[in-house]
C-alpha cells in the first residue's frame, strides 16, 4: 500500500479492502486489530478537518437546526418510506408530510407526544441509506441529530425487515452504539515509563494488541487499568476515540396490516423478536409503543413540595433515572441552582422524613422535594 500518496478516504479504503482480505483467526486477529485502529483514526483525523471547514461554509455536515424540548428526545431512524412521519403524526399533534415516494421529509420535524404526565418529543428525520454515515443523502445531518437523543427508534418496512443491519451499521459508523456500555476502561496518562497494562477481568485481546492500539493513539506513556470483562478491540478503539455516545434504542416494524400473523412469525425467525409490530396508518397497537417508548426512556417522578406548603401530587416533575437534586434545579430554572441553599427529601432517597441533602443527593421514583434558597435569592 502507498499510503503516504493518499487522502484519507483513500487510505480508509485501502485498510477496509486488506480487512476484508484477512481471513479472521488466531494468527490474524493482532493484524486486523491494529487496522481498525488505524481506521479509527483516519476517521477522527477527517472529521476534524470536515468540522474545521464547515467553521467556514456555513455547516452542511452540522444537524438539522431543531432545539430540544420536553422530558426527552426521541429519533425516528429508518429508510426512505417506511413511514416515520405517519408514525409522527400518529403518536403526536404534528402533522409532517406523508407521501408513497422517497425523501418526503427532508428536514427534521418535531411533536410532542403527552404520556403518562410526561413530555416526549419525537423528531421525525429524512429517511438514511447506505451509507449515510459518510455523507450519503442527508446522513450525517440526520445522524448528527441522533446523537444528542435519548432515544433511538430504528423503523423498519414489514418487507424489508432485513435492513435492520444497514441502520445499525450507519449508526455504529458515525459513534452511536445502541444498547451498550461505554467499557470500563481506565486510562491515567504518565510522562514517561512506557506502557502499563492492569486487567482485572478476562478480556479478549492481547497485551501487545492493547499496547500497539494506545500507539496508534499516540499514548506512549500511561497507566491503563481494565475492568470490562470480555474487552474486545473494538470496544477499546471506541473509548480511545472518545466521541462515541450510547444510546437505548427499539425496533418498530410497521405496516404489519399488510400482512398476516405468519407473516410475522417470519420476520422473527429473520430478526429475533426484539421488536414492536405496529401499524403507524391504521393505528395498530401504537398504544402498546407509546408506552414501551416511555418504559425504555427510564423516567423518576418526583413531587415537589414548596417550603411550609403542600406537596404537588397531581404532577410531577419528570425527569431521568439516576438524577439528582442538582438536575431538577436545572430543570425548574437556569439560575436555581445558584440560588440553592439546601433540599429536603421524604421518600425512599431519604434515610429518614425530611433529610436534608445537598446538589450531588440522587432521587429516586416518587421522592418528595423541598428547595431551600439562599436568602436573598428572588
Ligand atoms: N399500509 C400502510 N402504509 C403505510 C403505513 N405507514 C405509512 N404508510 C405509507 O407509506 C408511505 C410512506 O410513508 P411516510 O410516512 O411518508 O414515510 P417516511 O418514512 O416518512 O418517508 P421519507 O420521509 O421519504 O423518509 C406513504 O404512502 C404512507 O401512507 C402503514 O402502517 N401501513
Ligand atoms: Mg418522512
Amino acid at each position: 500500500m502507498m499510503l503516504f500518496t493518499m487522502g484519507i478516504p483513500e487510505k480508509i479504503k485501502a485498510i477496509q479492502d486488506e480487512i476484508h482480505k484477512t481471513q479472521i483467526n488466531k494468527a490474524t486477529e493482532f493484524h486486523v486489530g491494529l487496522l481498525k485502529a488505524k481506521i479509527a483514526q483516519l476517521k477522527r483525523e477527517m472529521e476534524e478537518n470536515v468540522h474545521g471547514r464547515t467553521l467556514h461554509t456555513g455547516g452542511e455536515n452540522a444537524g438539522f437546526d431543531v432545539r430540544k424540548a420536553g422530558d426527552a428526545t426521541v429519533v425516528l431512524i429508518g429508510l426512505p418510506s417506511v413511514g416515520k412521519s405517519t408514525l409522527l403524526n400518529r403518536l403526536t399533534n404534528a402533522k409532517s408530510r406523508v407521501a408513497s415516494y422517497q425523501f418526503t421529509t427532508l428536514t427534521a420535524i418535531p411533536g410532542m407526544m403527552d404520556y403518562r404526565g410526561s413530555k416526549i418529543q419525537i423528531l421525525d428525520l429524512p429517511g438514511i441509506i447506505e451509507g449515510a454515515s459518510s455523507g450519503k443523502g442527508f446522513g450525517k445531518r440526520v445522524l448528527s441529530v441522533a446523537r444528542s437523543a435519548d432515544l433511538v427508534l430504528l423503523v423498519l418496512d414489514v418487507f424489508q425487515p432485513h435492513l435492520l443491519s444497514v441502520l445499525k451499521k450507519e449508526l455504529a459508523e458515525s459513534g452511536i452504539k445502541l444498547d451498550e456500555k461505554p467499557p470500563d476502561i481506565v486510562i491515567e496518562k504518565t510522562s514517561i515509563g512506557g506502557i502499563s497494562v492492569n486487567v482485572q477481568a478476562p478480556v479478549k485481546i492481547s497485551e501487545k494488541l492493547i499496547k500497539e492500539i494506545l500507539r496508534v493513539y499516540g499514548i506512549h506513556n500511561c497507566r491503563i487499568i481494565i475492568r470490562q470483562p470480555g474487552l474486545t478491540d473494538d470496544q477499546l478503539i471506541d473509548a480511545l476515540a472518545g466521541n462515541r455516545v450510547y444510546l437505548p434504542s427499539l425496533v418498530v416494524l410497521n405496516k404489519i396490516d399488510l400482512v398476516n400473523q405468519g407473516f410475522i412469525k417470519e420476520v422473527q425467525s429473520k430478526i429475533g423478536n426484539n421488536f414492536i409490530p405496529i401499524s403507524a396508518d391504521a393505528n395498530i397497537n401504537v398504544d402498546a409503543l407509546k408506552e414501551t417508548i416511555y418504559q425504555r426512556l427510564d423516567f423518576i417522578r418526583i413531587y415537589m413540595r414548596p417550603k411550609g406548603g403542600d406537596t404537588d401530587f397531581a404532577e410531577p416533575l419528570i425527569i431521568k433515572n439516576g438524577a439528582t437534586v442538582n438536575d431538577v434545579c436545572n430543570k425548574i430554572h437556569r439560575n436555581m441552582a445558584r440560588e440553592f441553599r439546601y433540599g429536603l427529601v421524604w421518600g425512599k432517597s431519604a434515610k429518614f422524613a425530611g433529610q436534608k441533602v445537598g446538589l450531588d443527593h440522587q432521587l429516586v421514583d416518587e421522592d418528595i422535594l423541598t428547595i431551600v434558597k439562599r436568602i436573598g435569592a428572588a
